[in-house]
């Protein structure tokens, strides 16, 4: 067996080594130890494996020492685009399945039969004229139902182009797809389209297979992205800044503690709800009241519209349960880890899986459908308080720290800031902080934590170099857990940002009646990745230029999930440089690597020729930084700035 880490050298968060130290003492099993046992398969990382038929498995060996093609013929560049392009659609459908809910969600709200008020109507009366959607003399109900049509369409419509890339996508982007031909019809129709031309015997041709790779990523950002905050802002609200708490300290000892996990908010805001129904029920069983703590996405769903605490991120999902004191640990889809339910039964813990289609061997289920959520929440929420005696209080240890963080920079609430400032154009003073170099670049932190990573030190030592260099940083997904745990989202980051750009930060802030801004903007969960898109694209408009020219980049330091890929590659499309510091699994092939990794002046067909942007993979989050600067750098003077 191999050695497991040090715990200092699994994550640089206290409370996670306090944790994960309990659980080896009490001999439970996680992710980060069985990444230390998992020996790296040499073919799977550089993605020379095929699997796609039964003639296989077949590998192409490094070096030329050995197979050079599979059993059909296919070399190691078509098998290398073809892995790569099914990640990317494993991740598009992830989001793109996450979209059409929210949109059946709106539509039964509309109609009656869900539960759910309509939170933002400003933003459904915005989002529906931008649609083209006659909205006089109609009630609220009548639009949403409009809207929501509109967007089932975008999984159903067989010619013309997704409405959400009509409706979000800058026109010049818009226009290079349309050239090369990689434009979504309906995000459905262009998944299956993508199973199917990754089957054996089909599409062999890597370029070919890297375009439906960037189709899929298109489909990610507007039948996932845009298509999910945007009617999920109308459903629950636009966030506005918030305070909240981070880290394992959350949890607490006198209450009961109910852990929400996955992506999609629907069955989350109903459990906060019936938590504070409830709470009178929780107090009968001894506890002080119920408290409901954010894990993955879920959790940055409810911080950034409710100010619900938030626990942990994805890989260390399994220690909130070691901490002996979770009722309850309900999840919906996507990042939940299959080693909860072996952790939760060393303990007095509900799994509590809530969809149909993800379901865990020995977890409890209550099956979550948005016409009967109060049922199903308030089930849920009795569980978590009848397994309060249940505890065993030697089994009780939680971390102390807590960190205080504010989240809640939707694009709007952005925008709102700086309209403090500029009333009249409000993107004027962003505009002017970027040309004048006070503000030398804007970067996107997104992405996961990962069990074989050290926890939060490349996603914070990339916050930092950049912040240092006076670069304007916002985040999403587990990154922003990272960001807000190690101080970036409060005061106290300031100090690790450049001095012009904490004067913008201040600026902004004091006009608001602030001390500041924080040193990170934390813009939500990973189908919040629109909100920077729409950022971007608003200052593209106003200075007339396309994305591609702006002095923008992405990063991904810590990814584990194909979701990551697909949403990279939908900023790659729009121009921006983004950087993975986890191996994307394409260096099996020079072709494809070269296509998306390749400058300028390197041979063939390259990313950063046909859209402006690449994808760079660096494993040091310290040279990751700095060649995230140099590209930035190297735009500004494209610009003359
Ligand atoms: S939850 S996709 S680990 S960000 Fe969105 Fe976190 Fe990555 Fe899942």
């Amino acid at each position: 067996m191999s050695k497991l880490r040090d715990i200092q050298d699994v994550s640089i968060d206290q409370g996670v080594q306090e944790l994960l130290e309990k659980a080896r003492r009490e001999g439970v099993d996680t992710a980060f130890d069985r990444a230390d046992q998992m020996s790296t398969c040499g073919f799977g990382s550089t993605g020379v494996c095929c699997r796609h038929c039964l003639e296989g498995p077949c590998r192409i060996a490094p070096n030329g020492k050995g197979p050079q093609r599979g059993i059909c013929g296919a070399d190691v560049h078509t098998i290398v685009a073809r892995n790569f392009l099914s990640h990317l659609t494993e991740g598009a459908a992830g989001h793109a399945e996450h979209g059409r809910e929210v949109a059946l969600t709106l539509l039964e709200a509309a109609e009656g039969t869900a539960p759910y008020e309509i939170k933002d109507q400003g933003k459904l009366l915005k989002v529906a004229q931008d649609l083209k959607i006659d909205i006089t003399n109609k009630e609220p109900k009548e639009i949403a139902k409009e809207v929501a049509l509109k967007a089932l369409e975008d999984f159903s419509k067989q010619k013309g182009i997704m409405n959400w890339v009509e409706l979000r996508a800058h026109k010049d982007s818009l226009a290079t797809w349309n050239e090369l031909g990689v434009t979504p019809v309906n995000a459905h129709l262009e998944i299956s389209k993508s199973v199917a031309r990754s089957a054996m015997g089909c599409d062999a041709d890597p370029l070919n297979l890297v375009l439906g790779g960037i189709t899929m990523g298109l489909v990610d950002g507007y039948a996932g992205l845009h298509l999910s905050t945007d009617l999920q802002d109308i459903l629950f609200g636009t966030p506005k800044a918030v305070k909240a708490q981070y880290a394992m300290g959350v949890l607490k000892e006198d209450m009961i503690n109910i852990a929400v996990h996955g992506h999609v908010p629907m069955l989350s805001e109903k459990v906060v709800e019936w938590a504070r129904k409830l709470n009178s029920e929780a107090k009968e069983v001894g506890a002080k009241g119920i408290n409901i703590v954010g894990v993955c996405c879920t959790g940055n769903e409810l911080l950034m519209r409710q100010g619900v605490s938030v626990a942990s991120s994805f890989s260390s999902q399994e220690l909130v349960i070691v901490s002996g004191v979770l009722e309850a640990m309900v999840v919906d889809i996507q990042c939940v880890m299959p080693g909860i339910q072996a952790v939760a039964e060393c303990y007095h813990t509900d799994i509590i899986t809530t969809l149909p289609y993800v379901k865990i061997p020995g977890a409890s289920h209550i099956e979550f459908h948005p016409e009967d959520a109060d049922e199903a929440a308030q089930a849920i929420v009795r569980k978590a308080i009848g397994n309060f005696t249940k505890r065993d209080p030697a089994k009780i240890a939680i971390p102390q720290e807590t960190v205080e963080a504010y989240a809640g920079f939707s694009t709007e609430q952005v925008v709102e800031a700086l309209a403090l400032i500029n009333q009249e154009d409000p993107l004027q003073p962003l505009i002017e902080a970027i040309t004048s170099g006070k503000i030398r670049g804007v970067a996107a932190i997104v992405g996961c934590t990962n069990p074989k990573e050290k926890q939060d030190i490349g996603n914070v030592t990339v916050a930092k170099e950049l912040l240092k260099n006076n670069v304007l940083v916002v985040a999403t997904g587990c990154a922003a857990h990272s960001l807000a745990k190690h101080n970036l989202m409060n005061p106290q980051g300031l100090a690790y940002c450049g001095e012009e750009l904490r004067q913008v930060l201040e600026g902004i802030g004091q006009a608001a009646g602030l001390p500041s801004l924080p040193p990170v903007l934390h813009m939500g969960s990973c189908v919040d990745n629109s909100r920077p898109a729409d950022l971007l694209t608003a200052i593209a408009n106003k200075l007339g230029l396309p994305i591609r020219s702006l002095p923008v980049v992405g990063s991904c330091p810590e990814t584990h999930s194909p979701k990551a890929l697909s949403i990279g590659t939908f900023f790659i499309a729009h121009g921006v440089d983004v950087h993975v510091g986890v191996s994307p699994q394409v260096s099996g092939s020079s072709v494809v690597t070269e296509m998306l990794c390749g400058d300028k002046v390197s041979e063939g067909v390259t990313a950063e020729k046909v859209f402006g942007g690449k994808l760079i993979y660096e494993t040091d989050p310290v040279k990751g930084a700095q060649l995230l600067l140099e590209r930035i750098d190297s735009k500004r003077a494209a610009l003359g700035i």
